[in-house]
Parts: C-alpha cells; structure tokens; sequence
C-alpha cells in the first residue's frame, strides 16, 4: 500500500513541476490518468479487511440520507444534538465523535435519516486516519452536508472537497455529457460537438491507451477537460448534491455574515443556538429533490399527511407502486392521476408515467 501512496505523491508533484500548455497537454492527461488509476488501487483494499465503509455504515432508513462531513470540533454532533434530537457527544477536544452516528428527522412528510461522522483530516482519501471509512459512508448518501468552522479559513472547503473528490465523489456535479463506448476495432474515433480548449485525438487517445483501451468512440458534446474524460472512464463516480453549513456564526459579526452569505451552495448556521434552521431545512428540501405522492382510496380524499416519498429521478408510476407494496405491480391495471405531471384531471395513465411533486394517484387494480 504505501507504494501506491508514494507512486501518488510522485505523480502529484510531478503535475505540480509541470507548465501548463499545448505541449505538456498530452503528458498531463497521462499523469491524471496514472493518478486515478492509482487512487482507484488505495481504494478498494484487495481482499481481506472488510469491505471499504466496515464498522462505520449504519443500516439505511427513510427516504433519504444525509451525511455530515467536515473537519473535527467544526460542530457535527452539536448539529446532530439539536436538528435531530439524538444525542452524540459534544466536547471541545478533536475527534469527540469515533463511530456514525444516526438520527431521524421528518419534514414534509419524508423521512430522513442523518449521519454524525468522525471528523476527517487533510490525506484521508490516501489513507490516513479514519478518513476513508468516513468517505465511504459519504458516498452512500444522497446529499452532503459539508460542515466548516465560520472562523476557521475557507481553506479547509477546498481540502475536503479535494479528499471527497479523490474518492470518486462529484459535489454538486452532473455527470459528464461525454459519450464512450468501446469497440472491437477500428482504432479511436473522436467527436466534437464544440471546439475543445484541453482535449485533442492525440491527448484522448494517451489517456485511453493508459486504460489499454484501442478501440473505442468518444463524443464530446461540451468542451470537457481530461479529469472529465477519465471520470467517464473509470465510470464509478458517485455524483452528490452538497450543502456547505458555515457553523458558529454566534461569533462573527453581521457584516462578515454578508460576506460569507455569497458563497454558492452555503447556509450560514449556529448549531449550537438553533439559528437559521428553517434556511437550513428550506435548502436541504431542495437539493434532496423529493418528490412526495399522495394516495387517494377510491371515493375518499387523498390522505395529504403521509406521502409516498420518492427520488427525482425514480419516480415513475412502477416505482410508485413498488414503494407501497411489492405485489401491487401484478394487480395494477391503470392509475388516475390529478396533478402536475397529466394534462387533464385525472388522466388515466400506465406504469412507465413519470409522475411529480405532489401528484394524486389513485391505483385501479384488475379484477
Ligand atoms: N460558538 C459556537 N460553538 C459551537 C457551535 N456548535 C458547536 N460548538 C462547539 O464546538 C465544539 C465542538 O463541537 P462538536 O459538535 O463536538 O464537534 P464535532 O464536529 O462533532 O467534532 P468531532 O466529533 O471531534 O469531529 C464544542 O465545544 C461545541 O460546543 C455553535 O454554533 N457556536
Ligand atoms: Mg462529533
């Protein structure tokens, strides 16, 4: 292992030393494509020891799971304590909180499940501490809370999000529009849909052969970069929608809350006197991007207080009735649908429709 982590610090410094331009282009992809090929190693131990996340992934409930994320003492389990009511130990020394610990919290209707995780350091996606179990717990969530110390530098932003990444994490990213499909032969073809400022047929193709890939066809449909390409490549990144939560802002003064206020994707907060919580839940409703369907019995109102909740980009009519009950499926013959995802109220609708936010469904079963 430690081989590997000093084959990474070569390459790194390395990429370092290196001048960006057209003439190291080429040897750069190759460097990143070494690199990933390399952290893909430290990554998945070979046999032995467990899987990646053993003894720090907590069984999944609820529709939803949210991961706290940041460096130790920056307010985790405080946030825990008061959003969620379940107690994790608070204390002023590092590293207070050793395990994950789960909390449940409900908001309109849907249920979701919190994770408190033990603080990670600069180096955990290479290895060190208990940053790769934390990270491998982060990666099973559907949404990130990064939680960073208001007056501490936003540095420590940038570090995490550099550990989160070199583990095959994408914050608040969609995957690359990069077409690839391999091929028996006929060499590497490549696309572009629109002049490229980083990647060219010579570049692409260093960084496929590194993958001793020869034969395959790549479509660019954006100007991507050699980082996108490689992602597309490795293909087991874990794309995260991520809310960073400045905490302790019981210690700045307002003028400094405007400032911090600008950064994307924040939400100012004090876990520790409940301030901003309602901002905080606001954003977290709107990232998870939940959909909530209602059910209506046949000659009775929709029961508007316990949603069928389900993920944006799973919620059709199947998925629907598979989240009731499993057998619904084989009885189902149509459904109604008010809302909206129809045209008309109601529409008469199979199982691949895709339904939205707060649609009425009313299942018609064979007889
Ligand atoms: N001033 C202020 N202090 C806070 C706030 N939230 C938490 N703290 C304090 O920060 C310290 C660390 O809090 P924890 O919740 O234990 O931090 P943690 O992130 O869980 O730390 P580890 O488990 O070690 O990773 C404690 O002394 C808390 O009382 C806040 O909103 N304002
Ligand atoms: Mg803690």
């Amino acid at each position: 292992m430690s081989g590997v982590l000093e084959r990474i610090a070569a390459i790194e410094a390395e990429m370092a030393r290196t001048q960006r331009n057209k003439a190291t282009a080429q040897h750069l992809g190759l460097l990143k494509a070494r690199l990933a090929k390399l952290r893909r190693e430290v990554l998945t131990p070979k046999s032995g020891g467990g899987g990646p996340g053993e003894g720090f992934d907590v069984a999944k409930t609820g529709d939803a799971r949210i991961g706290f994320v940041g460096f130790p003492s920056v307010g985790k389990s405080t946030l825990l304590t008061t959003l969620a009511g379940v107690y994790s130990e608070v204390a002023a020394y590092e590293f207070t909180t050793l395990t994950t610990v789960p909390g449940c919290i409900r908001y309109k209707g849907a249920k979701i499940q919190l994770l408190d995780l033990p603080g990670i350091i600069e180096g955990a996606k290479d290895g060190k501490g208990r940053g790769r179990q934390v990270i491998a717990v982060a990666r099973t969530c559907s949404l990130i809370f990064i939680v960073l110390d208001v007056l501490k530098p936003l540095q420590h932003k940038k570090i995490i999000q550099r550990e989160l990444e070199g583990f095959g994490i994408r914050l608040n990213k969609q995957p690359p529009n990069i077409g690839f499909r391999r091929k028996e032969k006929g060499g590497v073809n490549l696309q572009t849909l629109v002049p490229q400022s980083e990647l060219d047929l010579d570049i692409v193709k260093t960084i496929l052969s590194e993958y001793r890939i020869h034969n395959a066809d790549v479509t660019l449909r954006y100007d991507a970069s050699a980082d996108d390409l490689i992602d597309i490549i490795e293909g087991n990144r874990a794309y995260i929608p991520c809310i960073y939560l400045l905490n302790k802002i019981d210690q700045i003064s307002i003028e400094e809350l405007d400032v911090i206020y600008k950064i994307p994707h924040c939400v100012p907060i004090s876990a520790h006197h409940k301030w901003n919580f309602d901002d905080l839940l606001e954003k977290m409703w709107q990232y998870l991007k939940l959909m909530r369907i209602y059910t209506k019995p046949k000659g009775q109102l929709p029961d508007y207080n316990a949603p069928v909740v389900l993920q944006s980009d799973r919620c059709t009519m199947e998925e629907f009735c598979n989240k009731l009950h499993r057998t619904i499926l084989k009885e189902f013959k149509y459904a109604l649908v008010w809302g909206s995802s129809v045209k008309h109220q109601p529409q008469k609708v199979g199982k691949d429709h895709v339904l939205n936010d707060e649609d009425v469904v009313q299942i018609v079963k064979k007889v």
